[in-house]
Order: C-alpha cells, then structure tokens, then sequence
C-alpha cells in the first residue's frame, strides 16, 4: 500500500491554521528558526528491517497482523513510514534474515520508496539451517579456528550483498562471551576476535567502515567479549581507520553516563554510530524517548556539540539507526514514534546557547549550566518539527495520518493476519 502526496496534503491543510499558530509562537521563541528547520530536514534515522514485526520475549510473541513477509515488503513498510515522515530514508538490513534474490530488483524498489541501504548487520549469534558448525561457545572468539573461519566468511558474504545494494558500512555485534566464570580465557578471546575481526577489515572496501558495537550482557550473562565502550574502541583503534565504535543506548550497564562516553568517542574520532532505542533495565530496545527523554536529550547535546567542533556533518557523519521493537504495540507506528522523539530531541540539542554553556562552565557556574541545559530541554519544539516534515513534503501529524488511512487494517487485508516477519 501507498499513501499518496494528495492526501497527506489534504491533512495538513486541514491542520494549517493551528500548525501556523504554534510555529509563529517558536520562531519567535528561539534564535536561528531557519537554520535548525534546515538541519531537521536533511536528519534521516535509517530504520532496521527487523522492527517492523512484532517483537516477542522469550516467553511468547503477540504477532499484530499484516506483518512484511519479505525483504520488498520491509522496504515497502519503510516507504509508508518515509512517506509519512521524510525522515527515515534508510533500511538497515541484517544478513541471513534478509538476503536479497536480485540485488537490482531490491535496489530500485529502495529507490522507488526514497531509500538507501545503510549499515548492513552480520549474524554470528544464531545458528543458521545448513551451517556447518555451531555458534553455541561464540564465533570469532571461538577456540576452534574452523568455527571462527566460519563467522569470518559470513562477515566478508555480508559485505559482497552490501556492495552490491550500495551500503558503505558493516555492523558487527557479536554474542560472544561466556556464561560461567572459568568457561572463557579472557586474553585468548580477545585475540581471537581481533585476529578475526582484521580478516573482516582486510575484505571492507576503501570507501567502508565497519561498526564494532559492543554490549555488556546478554546472551552471556558473565562476559561478554566485545562487552563495553573500551573494549570496543580496544578493536576499533587496533583495527584501523575504518573502523569505530558503535553505541546502542541499551547496551550498558544501569546508570551508565552514555553522553560522557559519546563526548570521548567523538574527541577520539571513533564514534561511528548509534542504535537509538531506549531501556528500563537493559536491552529492553524500547520506543526512543519513552523512559528518559533527557538522557537522551544530553546525548544529542554532547553529539552537536562535538560534531561541530570536529566539523563533521550531522546528517552524513554518522550512522544514525534505531534499534528497538518489542510486544505490544503495532511496530509501524511505534517507529514514528521513535523517528519524533529523536527529531525533538535533535531540535532541542541544536537550540541550546552553547556560548552561554561554554562561559558558565569556565566560570563554575553550576546552576546557569544546569539552567542552559534544561531551558533547551523544556521548549516545547513539535512545531519546529512538524514544520520541517511538511516542507520536506511529509505529514505534520505522522501517526494520525497512519490512523486515518488505516494502514496497518489494509496490511492485513492485503498480507494476511497470521504473519511472521523475519528477524528476531
Ligand atoms: C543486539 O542486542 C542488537 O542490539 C544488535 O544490534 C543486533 O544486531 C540487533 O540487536 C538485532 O538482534
Ligand atoms: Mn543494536
Ligand atoms: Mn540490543
């Protein structure tokens, strides 16, 4: 199914005169309106083909109906949301989950729904029909040089598909680690996985980069191998210069300060990317934004502020992904969800007095830092935002668009009630 230009327009004639309203209140509001409508539109967040189904817990999964049965149906999801929202222009495929037949086919359905093909994702933590040998005691940290051949391989197959569709980058997460104290020699591991991990590298084009994105816990709950921000920029910097860390905000252990990690990363020059989604208690890959909104806001604040100060391009720079899906809510519009809260956030960081911020910190002066911050943080920015879709010829209001049109009763209508997207 498609939605039409018209009838997004249709809806935000009707919401024109209060969009108006609200704008003029903001534009008056904050200083460079203009520019921060800009930089709100070129932001696109690439979506993962794997969030577009219901996502299940180990103890069950409450499929919604009208789920994509295929790659193409995955581009087509993300399309609609594309459509609605001008702001998730990229699919983030995961290999074997999505292997795509006819590399041309796929490549022009991506260009006909306004997509490109952003970092593409290995799987070594799942053993897959057919493969020879298992993954159960890790992959590239494995003791058994055949089994880390293996996962080396499918590292290198999932480059070729890449290139093939016009990606630049390889995620690699691995499960690897150990369950018990004593399963593991934590050295041998470590260079193992280096030693593989520079057998992927030696296979990335010149124009590639390669994501080493680490996570503390979970499937192995004693240690994880590529299990935090230094061990991953441990590789990273040993690797080489294509390589860098990637930050899922779920991947840390409770209280982590994740905008502090981001700022050294940034300074290094090793941060490579994000996986937005947001956590309770762990990786609960949770809608952006529903559980602390200002953690991620002074996230944002600490990647504007390091981004311009290494003079790197927002949208361009870096990998910009979300990675979350779970049980209860229909996936489609819990994207939305996620693409606004980080469009706000975005908004926000871009609107903070960072030379007011600068002189308060040089003079120690806590509270006026502490007031900057939260002043940003508190405008109320959805029409700045909303007014960077519409210019970008999407909906001012995504989700009730999505309502309206009742796109997700026409996906079941046309796919069925009873589907299973691929993936986790
Ligand atoms: C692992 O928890 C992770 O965050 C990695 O990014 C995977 O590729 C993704 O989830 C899907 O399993
Ligand atoms: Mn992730
Ligand atoms: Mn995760």
């Amino acid at each position: 199914m498609t939605i039409e230009k018209y009838k997004i327009e249709e809806y935000n004639h009707q919401l024109m005169q209060e969009h108006q309203r609200k704008l003029d209140f903001i534009k008056d509001e904050v200083n460079g309106a203009e520019e921060i409508l800009q930089k709100l539109m070129d932001f696109q967040v690439a979506i993962p083909s794997w969030a577009l189904g219901t996502g299940g817990t180990r103890f069950g999964r409450f499929g919604g109906g009208g789920e994509p049965r295929s790659l193409e149906e995955k581009i087509e999801d993300i399309g609609l949301l594309h459509a609605l929202n001008q702001s998730s222009g990229a699919i983030s495929l995961h290999i074997p989950w999505d292997i795509p037949e006819n590399a041309n086919n796929i490549k022009a359905l991506a260009a006909q729904n306004g997509l490109r093909f952003d970092a593409m994702n290995s799987n070594t933590f799942q053993d897959q029909p057919g493969q020879q040998l298992s993954y159960k005691f890790g992959s590239m940290q494995h003791v058994d040089k055949a089994v880390r051949r293996q996962a080396i391989e499918h590292n290198i197959e999932v480059i070729k598909y890449g290139v093939e569709l016009g990606s630049t980058a390889l995620t690699v997460w691995l499960s690897d680690g150990s369950c018990f104290p004593g399963q593991l020699h934590f050295r041998r591991a470590f260079q193992n996985t280096l030693d593989s991990l520079q057998q992927v590298y030696a296979a990335l084009p010149d124009n590639w980069k390669m994501f080493v994105e680490y996570k503390a816990f979970e499937p192995n709950f004693y240690s994880t191998t590529v299990g935090d921000w230094g061990q991953s920029l441990l590789y990273a910097t040993r690797l080489g210069e294509k390589a860098y860390t990637l930050v899922d905000l779920g991947h840390h252990l409770p209280n982590a300060n994740i905008e502090q990690i981001v700022a050294l990363l940034l300074m290094e020059g090793k941060l490579g990317g994000f996986h937005f989604n947001d956590s309770k208690y762990g990786d609960d890959d949770l809608t952006v934004g529903s559980i602390k909104p200002y953690q991620l806001f002074l996230i944002f604040n600490e990647l504007v502020e390091g981004m311009d100060a290494r003079g790197m391009n927002h949208a361009t720079d870096l990998g910009w992904m979300i990675d979350a899906s779970h049980n209860v809510k229909d996936p489609l519009e819990d994207l939305l969800q996620s693409v606004e809260a980080i469009m706000l956030t975005y908004a926000q960081a871009l609107l903070a007095d960072r030379k007011m911020l600068n002189e308060a910190q040089l003079q120690n002066d806590v509270v006026a830092a502490q007031e900057i911050l939260q002043a940003a943080f508190r405008t109320d920015v959805r029409a700045l935002v909303a007014e960077a879709r519409m210019r970008a010829g999407g909906a001012l209001k995504p989700l009730a668009v999505y309502r309206k049109e009742k796109v997700r009763e026409n996906l079941i209508k046309q796919r069925g009630l009873k589907t299973v997207a691929t993936g986790l």
